[in-house]
C-alpha cells in the first residue's frame, strides 16, 4: 500500500495488530481489544486527560505537568505519588531502550535495577512491565497520566499503555523520528504513527477520548516557531484523519517574550484554520508550552530562573498546559525533590501572572502575522509536493529540504536551515537552505540579524549560531561576544 493520509481500514489495522502484538511476549495480554475498552470505560472523569484539558481551557488556566520515570513499578509509583500533589497531570517518561524497541536490554536494566536497589534506566520500561505493571501505576494515582517518550515505532507501547488506562499519548511520525533517530525512514515512522492514531481513533469510536500530543520542541535548539508549527499541523492532520479527536499541539520556548507569546497564539489559530480547511469540525484543541528545551545552566539558581521565565511565558501565552523543567536539567535525570522544586517554582509564577493582561499591540501582531505567513508558505509547498496528500507531502518536503529541522540527526533532514538570534533574542533565519519563505520575509530576518551584527560589531557567522546555542547555559539569552 502506498503511503497516504487515508484512514487505515479496520481489517488492515487488525491484521497489522497481530504482528505488532507478537514483537514482545507482553503483547499477548492485550490481544482482546475489548478488554482495554472495558477498562478505559471504568476510568473516572477526574483521571481522564482530555477532561482536565477541557476544564483548564474553559477556566483559562494552564495545567502543570512534570516529566518522570524510573525502572521499577513500586519506585515509579512512589515517584508519581510524591509529585501528584504538586501538579495537575502526570507523565510516565519511558526509558531509552524501550524507545528503541530494545526490550531485551530493558529487561536486563530492570533486573540490574532490582539488584542495585535503584533505577539504572532513564525511564519506565512500560512494554516490559506489561499490562498488569502499567495498571498498577495508573490505579495507584488519582490524576490523569500520559505516556511521554521519543519512539519512532511506538505501536506496541501504545497498545499496552492504552489498554492499561493511560489517557494521553505523546509523539508523532515526524516529531519522534527526525529529532530522535538517524536512519529510520520517514515514510515508515509516519505509517507506524498512523497505526497509533488509528488505535486512538478506535477508542474514540467507543466514546473514549485519548489525548494525542505531537512533540513540539523537536531538537530543542533554536527551532524557529514556523518550523515546529508545520510539524504540529501535519501531525495533527494525520491524527485527525485516523479518528483522534483530542489534540494538544506543542511549542518549545525560544526565549524572547513577543515571539513566544505570538507562537502559542499563532499555533492555535493556524490549527483551527488548517483542520477546518481539511474538513475537520469535531475536535478538541489544546496547546502545550515547553519550558526551555536547550542547554541549561549547571548552577541551580540559574536553572530556577530559566524555569520561571518559561513559566511566565506559558501563563502569558495562555497555553493549556506547561511542561516543567527541574534544577537538575544540566546533570541528568532529576531526583524527585528537584522535580518538585521545578513544579513549585512554576506554580508560584503561574499564580502571579494568570490574572494579568498578556502583552498585546503592534509588535505582537507583527510577530503573529510573520509566523503565519511562514507557515502558510511552507504548508502550501507541502500540499503541492504531495498533490494534496499531507502524508506524501511531508516525506517529499523533507527530501526537498522544504521542511528542515535545525540540528536534527535524521538522515532524511537536509540540515541546511540555520537559525540565529536577533538583537532582542528572537530566533531568526540566518540561512534558509531550501525552505521556501517569501522574499520579504527573508529580508526581514536578514535586517533583524544585521541589527544584532552591528550592535556586536561583528559579521553574522556560524560562530554567532554556536554562541547562541550555549548562551542560556552561560546565563545569557543572546550569545554576545565578551
Ligand atoms: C525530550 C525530552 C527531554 C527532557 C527529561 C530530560 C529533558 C528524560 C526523564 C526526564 C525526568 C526522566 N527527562 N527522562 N525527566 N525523569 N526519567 O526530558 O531531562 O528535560
Amino acid at each position: 500500500m502506498e503511503l497516504s493520509n487515508k484512514r487505515i481500514e479496520r481489517r488492515d489495522f487488525f491484521a497489522q495488530r497481530q504482528q505488532v502484538l507478537r514483537t514482545w511476549h507482553t503483547g499477548k495480554d492485550v490481544e482482546d481489544f475489548e478488554l482495554g475498552v472495558t477498562y478505559q470505560r471504568a476510568i473516572p472523569q477526574a483521571k481522564r486527560f482530555s477532561t482536565a484539558l477541557r476544564k483548564a481551557d474553559l477556566a483559562g488556566k494552564t495545567l502543570l505537568q512534570p516529566r518522570a520515570g524510573v525502572a521499577l513499578v513500586p519506585e515509579h509509583i512512589k515517584l508519581l505519588t510524591f509529585l501528584e500533589d504538586s501538579c495537575d497531570v502526570l507523565p510516565t517518561t519511558i526509558d531509552a531502550y524501550t524507545r528503541l524497541n530494545r526490550y531485551e536490554e530493558a529487561a536486563s536494566g530492570i533486573a540490574r535495577s532490582e539488584e542495585a536497589g535503584t533505577s539504572l534506566l532513564n525511564g519506565f520500561p512500560a512494554v516490559n512491565h506489561g499490562l498488569a505493571g502499567c495498571r498498577r501505576v495508573v490505579e495507584a494515582l488519582s490524576k490523569p497520566v500520559q505516556v511521554r517518550h521519543g519512539t519512532p515505532d511506538a505501536r506496541l507501547l501504545a497498545e499496552i499503555t492504552l489498554a492499561a488506562g493511560f489517557t494521553a499519548y505523546e509523539g508523532g511520525g515526524i516529531s519522534y523520528n527526525v529529532p530522535y533517530a538517524k536512519k529510520v525512514p520517514l515514510e515508515q515512522s509516519i505509517r507506524h504513527w498512523q497505526y497509533c492514531d488509528r488505535l486512538v481513533g478506535l477508542f474514540e469510536e467507543e466514546g473514549l477520548r485519548i489525548d494525542r500530543e505531537p512533540f513540539g520542541p523537536l531538537s530543542g535548539t533554536l527551532v524557529p516557531p514556523f518550523v515546529s508549527h508545520c510539524v504540529a499541523l501535519i501531525e495533527g492532520l494525520l491524527a485527525l484523519e485516523q479518528g483522534a479527536k483530542c489534540l494538544t499541539l506543542g511549542y518549545g520556548q525560544a526565549g524572547n517574550l513577543m515571539q513566544d507569546v505570538a507562537a502559542i497564539r499563532s499555533l492555535r489559530e493556524l490549527a483551527h484554520e488548517y483542520f477546518q480547511q481539511s474538513g475537520h469540525e469535531d475536535y478538541q484543541l489544546n496547546t502545550v508550552f515547553h519550558q526551555w528545551m536547550g542547554g541549561f545552566p549547571t548552577n541551580e539558581s540559574g536553572a530556577h530562573a530559566v524555569i520561571c521565565w518559561g513559566a511566565a511565558m506559558a501563563a502569558m501565552s495562555g497555553a493549556t498546559k506547561v511542561i516543567v523543567k527541574t534544577p537538575h536539567e544540566a546533570s541528568g535525570v532529576p531526583t524527585k525533590e528537584a522535580n518538585k522544586q521545578g513544579l513549585d517554582a512554576t506554580t508560584q509564577i503561574l499564580n502571579m501572572v494568570r490574572d494579568q493582561h498578556p502583552p498585546s499591540g503592534p509588535a505582537l501582531e507583527r510577530e503573529v502575522e510573520l509566523i503565519k505567513r511562514e507557515v502558510r508558505a511552507v504548508m502550501a509547498k507541502v500540499f503541492e509536493l504531495g498533490k494534496g496528500d499531507v502524508a506524501v507531502g511531508a516525506v517529499r518536503a523533507f527530501e526537498a529540504g522544504v521542511m528542515d529541522i535545525p540540528f536534527a540527526p535524521a538522515a532524511c533532514n537536509a540540515g541546511k536551515l540555520l537559525p540565529v538570534r536577533d538583537n532582542e533574542g528572537a530566533v531568526r533565519i540566518f540561512e534558509p537552505g531550501r525552505v521556501p519563505l517569501p522574499d520579504d520575509v527573508l529580508a526581514y530576518h536578514r535586517e533583524r540579524i544585521e541589527e544584532r551584527a552591528r550592535a556586536e560589531n561583528r559579521a553574522p557567522s556560524f560562530q554567532m549560531v554556536v554562541d547562541d546555542i550555549y548562551a542560556i547555559s552561560k546565563s545569557m539569552l543572546i550569545g554576545r561576544p565578551r
